[in-house]
């Protein structure tokens, strides 16, 4: 019987927390109140040691790419949400077994009353993560607080009342099922009365699938749409991967058809973050706050940034250190925003000044050295990407950029700079990966286009083409190698600028049957890329990328095309 109230129990919290999600998630879509699901994971996934994380992020990498789920960085924020949603579940299934637990050993009845204990119990934790990590809501944090401890008073007055209705209905039961034997009459009061039990229950269990699809319903019908378009198009049908308007657009050597687009579209470019849902940044009332030791603190908004400090545009490949051999945590587009170097001179650092400690809103952070601010002025505050403000996701309204570093350097959503003497390890760093972060050097095939043969004099070919970046320092020789061949040149398309990826091409004399075919590249330094097969932790991955596939003759109506 105990055991059976536990059961019960755990049943009982999982069909009320359901509801309560889609309460919390109906108020967060209509009136920006925080939605504590997410903020709990992302609470978990600061606190828990960076090993654990590693591991989390392998699977679940591992598991998007085995099973093909697509685009990445979007499965897994995908995923990572549905867990949250999970363990939140999970949590209401242990609080709703232990209540019932300790309501059985008590003998006690009086539900509502110890059901609004345990919702207070249980918010506490909530409120913390609430507190401390949430992101989102865009009302005061009394309110948001206030609204969470109302939830989730109500969450545990249902299950209290739940737990006393079953209670009450055992009880008649019992005296009904003595009574059955003190008579010995025909079972038929007791099989009422278990009816009435069973139909509670299933009253309960559908008015919690009513408010759960109701307010999930709803919610996603307030789901905040506004996407924007790429201002950079791709017009061409016939040359999907050439826009007109790039500075490259004239280069001889074209990709090979197949090659991913030179200039990434924005809505497919990666996101990887350490937030469920991106920060949301006032923008109206953010300023940039750069203060510590310098003679002259300064506070920005993004329009004196921008008036006061001469624009860059440059186009920039950034890829994620956790991007595997082959991956599409990998993009280009254009950065516009203002060189650190001209804010610094007129910050006027002082002599123990070493490193600043820049902090985004959603608590990332990193150190960068002023010296290697000092030898590069690319290094900027960014604001803008494909000539559009930065979308939320993407760091709104200012990340920087540094060349040759992976993403994990670069902070988006800055909402904090400080000048300081000593080194302090950035969020990832103090987490196990590299202190330096230099992008390796890799190469992609995208493409064997068996489908698109040339005839050059006679000759078949078979163009193969991808990329090869190697952050900042240029790609100086990319070879493709078939089969057990010898290692061949490939052709450079020249890029969009110095720290983007290089497309390349390789048109191979056309042979019959199943053919691997392997690349590597050389870096401006005429480095090859390190083929030794490792994994992204905690450096990066190397290795190299290698494609197989099955060619045959297009059948003889179909004439290959003159090239
Ligand atoms: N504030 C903040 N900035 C961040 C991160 C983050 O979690 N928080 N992630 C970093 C990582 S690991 C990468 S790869 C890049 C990705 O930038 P994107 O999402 O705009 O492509 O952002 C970097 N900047
Ligand atoms: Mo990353």
């Amino acid at each position: 019987m105990k055991n059976r109230g536990v059961v019960t129990g755990m049943m009982v919290g999982l069909v009320v927390s359901a509801p309560l999600l889609a309460v919390l998630y109906l108020a967060e879509r209509a009136g920006g109140l925080p939605f504590v699901p997410f903020d709990v994971f992302d609470g978990m996934a600061r606190l828990l040691p960076g090993d654990v994380i590693t591991l989390g992020i392998d699977a679940i990498v591992a598991l998007i790419s085995g099973l093909n789920l697509g685009e990445t960085s979007s499965a897994a924020k995908l995923i990572e949400q549905v867990m949250a949603l999970g363990m939140f579940l999970l949590v209401g299934v242990i609080a709703g077994g232990a209540y019932f637990a300790v309501q059985r050993r008590r003998h006690s009845s009086d539900g509502i009353i110890s059901g609004l204990v345990l919702g207070f119990v249980v918010s506490i934790p909530m409120l913390l993560m609430f507190d401390a990590y949430n992101q989102t809501s865009t009302v005061p944090q009394i309110f948001g607080a206030l609204w969470l401890l109302l939830a989730f008073l109500v969450w545990g007055a249902a299950i209290g009342w739940i737990y006393q209705q079953l209670t009450e209905s055992r009880v008649q039961e019992e005296a009904a099922a003595e009574s059955v034997a003190a008579a010995e009459v025909p079972a038929e009061p007791v099989q009422t009365t278990v009816m009435n039990r069973r139909q509670f229950m299933i009253r309960v269990g559908n008015a919690a699938a009513l408010i759960t699809v109701a307010g999930a319903g709803l919610g996603s019908l307030l789901e905040s749409g506004g996407a924007q378009r790429s201002t950079i198009t791709v017009s061409d049908p016939n040359m999907p991967n050439l826009p007109p308007n790039l500075p490259n657009a004239g280069a001889a050597v074209v990709p090979a058809p197949g090659t991913r687009p030179e200039y990434t579209p924005l809505d497919d470019h990666y996101r990887i973050d350490i937030n469920l849902v991106p920060p949301t940044v006032d923008l109206e009332n953010w300023v940039l706050p750069i203060e510590g030791l310098v003679d002259n603190p300064m506070t920005f908004t993004l329009e004196q940034l921008q008036a006061n400090y001469e624009s860059m545009d440059q186009f920039v490949t950034m890829a994620c250190i956790s991007n595997r051999i082959g991956g599409d945590l990998i993009g280009t587009t254009m950065w516009t925003g203002v060189s650190l170097q001209a804010i610094l001179a007129d910050l006027q650092p002082q002599d123990d000044a070493a490193y600043l400690k820049i902090t985004g809103a959603d608590g990332f952070h990193e150190t960068v050295a002023l010296d290697l601010i000092a030898q590069d002025e690319r290094i900027m505050l960014a604001y803008a990407w494909d000539n559009q403000p930065l979308r939320q996701k993407h760091g709104a309204p200012l990340r920087i950029y540094i060349p040759d570093r992976y993403g994990m350097k670069q902070p988006k959503w800055i909402t904090e700079i400080e000048v300081v003497a000593d080194y302090e390890e950035g969020y990832w760093v103090r987490r196990g990966w590299d202190e330096v972060a230099q992008m390796r050097t890799t190469s992609v095939i995208d493409t064997v286009a068996s489908e698109a043969l040339i005839d050059r004099d006679g000759q078949l070919l078979v163009p193969v083409g991808g990329i090869a970046h190697a952050g900042a320092r240029g790609i100086s020789k990319v070879e493709v190698k078939v089969d057990e061949g010898e290692w061949q040149e490939a052709q450079l398309r020249e890029p969009l600028s110095d720290t983007t990826w290089v497309v390349w091409r390789y048109d191979w004399p056309f042979e019959e049957g199943r053919h691997t075919f392997a690349v590597r590249a050389y870096d401006g330094n005429d480095i090859v890329q390190d083929s030794t097969v490792r994994g992204a932790r905690p450096s990066g991955a190397t290795g190299i990328h290698s494609y197989a596939e099955t060619l045959a003759l297009p059948a003889e109506e179909e004439a290959p095309t003159a090239g």
